[in-house]
């Protein structure tokens, strides 16, 4: 572990500086409440400075690089995360508490992988080009040119700090932006980690930056609120987004948005049994349930409900938390004592809104040490009405509603029957049935027999309250860049 997981500071202009607002906050270990480190927070000041500094990068040598050297720059910082590795995967467990068995799979993998795929994508992407007759017979060339939007705000949540953070910053720098990071109060540290890797790669100090704090009246408003931030990508909850929206508005600075979700899973009862119970258990309880892709509520065909209900609960009731470190452990606590009240308070509302308790419902027990920690039950519910807020609200914990259906056409409008649009997950073996569902669900991303199998070349995004924007491949190209045309009279 490094020096400054102890104490976390800004990384600012390539250097590390508590800051002048002589503030610090505490970061704790979810898996049993204690203190973790300080992190230093940053004053209004110091997110100037960063912005500053982030502006003036766009001008000097980051500005004027080749873009080989650039993309190779990025290949380099992926390589240096792989190098790093345990650093990485350390910070991030102190942070978030979550198993090693997810994020020395998930999380740093992919935190190397989104600088090496953008790099790619941003060599071997064309602009378009058109020829235009012209009167007098000479014609002209129309031609697009991408040029980077200039400094980037990047907002980051705490359940993929790495891998949500980098998704943003990799493509971010690939165009040749600067970026100003404010990760989660939450998981301050390897935003903070990625730091050092900038500057052993030699990249121009001031093209990464990361200050911290927290939203409203401190570091993250300031950061969206700044005139000479000219883009902001955030991911997060819908109303923070409402929030940054309004923030943003002063300037008609460009967003992206990737926000909350209410996803569905669809199980039909000619799908391959065993694949769809593990593929639901991973959608409703990977990561402690907290994955904005995650899906809170299932509709399982009618005549296969009740042996899909107990294959779920034996997986429930399967997880191993406790340590980590040991590659054993399956399951983590909540990110804070504050999520998992919220949690728990839906897990309250279920008992009295009328749900059958099928698996879970309340705290695990835990090893004597692991007993301060954020800890639930994987729990399964069936029985509650369609208004119940169980069933409309993000809750964002490793919980999921089962609901039986007798007809394609119920399963598709109880699925869409929610203001969020993320992602769904659908499971058959009839594949013009699949095809048909799939056109029919109103979300951005739809997996068929899997879930969360990642193509950083397709588009990610959501509809309704799930976000504004698509990323991804040439998607995060259009939002990371201006696209200008040059017409060439011939
Ligand atoms: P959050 O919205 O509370 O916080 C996200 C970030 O926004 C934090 O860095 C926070 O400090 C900052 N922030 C808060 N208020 C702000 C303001 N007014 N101005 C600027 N910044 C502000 O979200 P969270 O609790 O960290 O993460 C959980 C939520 O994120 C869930 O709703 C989840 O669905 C969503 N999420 C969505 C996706 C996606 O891809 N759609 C991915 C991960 C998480
Ligand atoms: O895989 C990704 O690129 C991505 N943005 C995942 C989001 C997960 C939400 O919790």
């Amino acid at each position: 572990m490094t020096s400054s997981v102890k104490q976390t500071q800004q990384f600012i202009d390539g250097q590390f500086t508590p800051g002048t607002s002589g503030k610090t906050f505490p970061n704790i270990n979810p898996i049993n409440g204690k203190l973790n480190s300080n992190i230093c927070e940053a004053s209004k000041a110091d997110v100037n400075a960063a912005v500053a500094a982030a502006k003036a990068a766009l001008t000097g040598p980051w500005g004027k690089m080749p873009v080989e050297a650039r993309t190779n720059m990025l290949h380099g910082v992926a390589a240096e995360i792989s190098r790093r590795f345990d650093d990485f995967l350390q910070a991030e467990i102190a942070d978030t508490g979550k198993p090693t068995s997810i994020a020395s799979h998930i999380d740093i993998p992919r935190g190397a992988a989104n600088f090496k795929v953008f790099a790619d994508v941003v060599k071997n992407v064309p602009t378009e080009s058109f020829h235009l007759d012209t009167p007098d017979g000479r014609g002209a060339l129309n031609y697009g040119v991408r040029v980077p939007k200039g400094v980037i705000g990047v907002i980051s949540p705490w359940n993929l700090p790495l891998l949500l953070m980098t998704w943003k910053v990799g493509p971010a720098l690939a165009c040749g932006n600067t970026v100003v990071v404010k990760p989660s109060e939450e998981t301050p540290s390897t935003a903070t980690l990625l730091g050092e890797v900038m500057n052993t790669v030699g990249v121009p100090p001031g093209v990464y930056n990361v200050i911290h704090g927290f939203g409203p009246d401190s570091a993250g408003e300031w950061l969206t609120q700044n005139p000479d931030v000219n883009a902001i990508t955030f991911t997060g909850e819908t109303r923070t987004g409402e929030a940054i929206m309004k923030q943003a508005a002063n300037g008609v600075r460009p967003v992206s948005f990737e926000l909350g979700g209410k996803n569905a899973g669809v199980v039909f009862a000619d799908a391959d049994f065993e694949a769809a119970v593990d593929g639901i258990s991973r959608a409703a309880f990977a990561n402690s349930g907290q994955v904005c892709l995650g899906t809170e509520r299932v509709f399982v065909e009618r005549s296969i409900f009740d042996r899909f209900a107990q294959a779920l609960k034996k997986k429930a009731e399967g997880f191993v938390f406790g340590d980590p470190m040991n590659p054993a452990t399956t399951m983590g606590p909540l990110i804070s004592k504050e999520h998992r009240d919220k949690v728990l308070g839906y897990f309250a509302a279920a008992k009295t809104q009328g749900a059958t308790i099928i698996a879970g419902g309340g705290i695990p027990r835990v090893a004597a040490e692991y007993e301060g920690g954020h800890w639930v039950q994987p729990t399964i519910w069936t029985g509650l009405p369609q208004d119940s807020s169980v069933i409309r609200e993000e809750i964002f914990g490793p919980c999921v509603h089962l609901e039986p259906f007798d007809a394609e056409e119920q399963a598709v409008n109880m699925a869409n029957d929610t203001p969020y649009g993320l992602a769904t997950t659908i499971w058959t073996t009839d594949l013009a049935r699949a095809h048909r569902v799939a056109g029919r669900i109103n979300v951005g991303i739809t997996w068929i027999n899997c879930w969360f199998l990642r193509d950083l070349r397709t588009s990610f995004g959501g509809q309704g309250l799930s976000g504004i924007g698509r990323e991804g491949g040439v998607h995060s190209l259009e939002f990371y860049t201006e696209l200008r045309n040059v017409c060439v009279k011939l």
